[in-house]
């Protein structure tokens, strides 16, 4: 039949092509997003890369997370950099001498030789660890791979539930938009309009060498961001402090996820999961406590500051859809509002945008405030398969396989026409191109 060899030809040459994008960004040890514009290791940058990268090497996928977990801090937080220390200091902003870790760290335990920020990023590792075990259990019998990284995913769930359950309920807060990982998303606008920028002559964006300015967020926004990240520092990044804090639905739901992986990692060593998983029921059942808006049928974020909820419909908000634990009412509502005006999948978006296509804020090419994601799409794609929405995730599949090979693997894209924006040969993208095809 010509029309599947057709297929299995063009499927063939998105794997290629995307197995070469993660050759490329390769270090030795871990992979960088981007060769330019993100030239050192991110936290759930690598989580996603593993995922992908089980498909090529599984020895490589357990090396790029264990890289990670070695820079962890002794209160248990992952950072969200890991820098390389070949790489200039001038190549991305915030360098190492603005973090200054492991002299501002030393109290919250971060590494004494590796240099890393003192931020986080979202929980995916446990989840990533899991799937990678699963792609080649006897190498990770071989290697002791669980047994190495279960204490320090457990220590990092633990930093994540206590010393950063800000509002009091048992979700997690986060402290930075760039912990959240959608730095700009119209979300923050009204949580940071609190904080005083730091003044613009007082950082230089590395970002605006490789970016196209329009596309990257404010100068603005960065003033903001630079005075969050230096009063964290300037407290020995000691949480409970900052004027900062709010608890976001994907950040949780990822937690989640991750509480259920580690529960069934627990399992593998032989160790009982079932109390990880009431835990992660009980998680469930707090995040739509507290965030779930039934009129709305999506989740928000809420500011712990003011103890409201955000009303700016972003993405994270949909991506709840990935917990098994959640009801059918829930479950289909999310459906309906993913594919409803203000997201519009399968109908007026190839992709699910970062933002809502209706909102005031919306813009189709500026970062989170409108492109579609990868990582956020191929975690829809698994919620709405989890659900027993086929139809719907087989649609999916086939848009991001379409859009991310057409786009040279780029880092995020117009909703509506796919067009590439951002870097090029973005590690994520080609991963969970990877991890679709298989
Ligand atoms: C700040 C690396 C990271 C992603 C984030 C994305 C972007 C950094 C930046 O790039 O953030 O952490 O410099 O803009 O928003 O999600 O992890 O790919």
């Amino acid at each position: 039949d010509p029309a599947a060899y057709d297929l299995t030809t063009s499927a063939n040459a998105l794997h290629r092509g995307a197995a070469e994008v993660l050759a490329g960004n390769w270090t030795g040890l871990s992979t960088v997003p981007s060769r330019k514009l993100y030239p050192h290791q991110w936290s759930w940058d690598s989580a996603f890369v593993a995922i992908g990268l089980r498909h090529l090497s599984p020895l490589r996928a357990q090396t790029e997370l264990e890289t990670l977990l070695d820079a962890q801090w002794g209160d248990g937080r992952i950072p969200h950099i890991v820098f390389n220390p070949a790489v200039p200091l001038d190549a991305y902003f915030p360098s190492p001498d603005f973090w200054r870790s492991s002299t501002a760290g030393r109290a919250a335990g971060a590494p004494l030789t590796t240099q890393t920020s003192g931020i986080v990023q979202p929980p995916v590792h446990a989840l990533a660890v899991w799937l990678v075990h699963e792609s080649d259990p006897g190498l990770s019998r071989a290697r002791g791979f669980l047994p190495r990284v279960y204490p320090r995913l457990a220590a990092w769930h633990r930093y994540l539930l206590h010393r950063r359950d800000l509002g009091g309920a048992g979700l997690a807060s986060v402290v930075h938009p760039w912990e959240q990982g959608m730095d700009n998303s119209p979300t923050w606008d009204a949580p940071l309009s609190r904080i005083t920028p730091a003044p613009a002559r007082s950082f230089r964006r590395a970002d605006l060498d490789h970016g196209a300015a329009e596309d990257r967020p404010t100068d603005l926004d960065y003033g903001r961001y630079v005075r969050l990240a230096t009063d964290y520092r300037d407290q020995g990044y000691a949480d409970g402090e900052g004027d900062f804090a709010v608890e976001d639905p994907a950040f949780n739901a990822l937690l989640i996820a991750s509480e259920h992986a580690l529960a069934r990692i627990a399992e593998e060593l032989g160790a009982p999961g079932a109390a990880r998983h009431a835990r992660a029921e009980r998680l469930t059942a707090t995040l739509v406590e507290r965030l779930w808006d039934p009129a709305e049928g999506m989740f928000f974020c809420r500011d712990v500051t003011t103890d409201a909820l955000i009303p700016e419909r972003s993405v994270s908000g949909l991506l709840p859809l990935l917990l098994p634990g959640l009801s059918r009412d829930i479950a289909t509502a999310l459906v309906r509002t993913l594919h409803g005006p203000r997201f519009g999948l399968g109908d007026t978006t190839r992709l699910a945008p970062s933002y809502d296509l209706t909102g005031e804020a919306f813009d189709p090419h500026r970062y989170w405030r409108g492109p579609a994601w990868f990582n956020t799409n191929w975690l829809l794609e698994r919620g709405l398969r989890l659900h027993g929405e086929l139809g719907p995730a087989d649609a999916l599949r086939a848009e991001l396989l379409d859009t991310a090979g057409a786009s040279g693997f780029a880092e995020y894209v117009d909703p509506y026409t796919g067009e590439a924006c951002g870097a090029l040969g973005f590690s994520w993208t080609a991963a969970l191109t990877l991890d679709l095809l298989h």
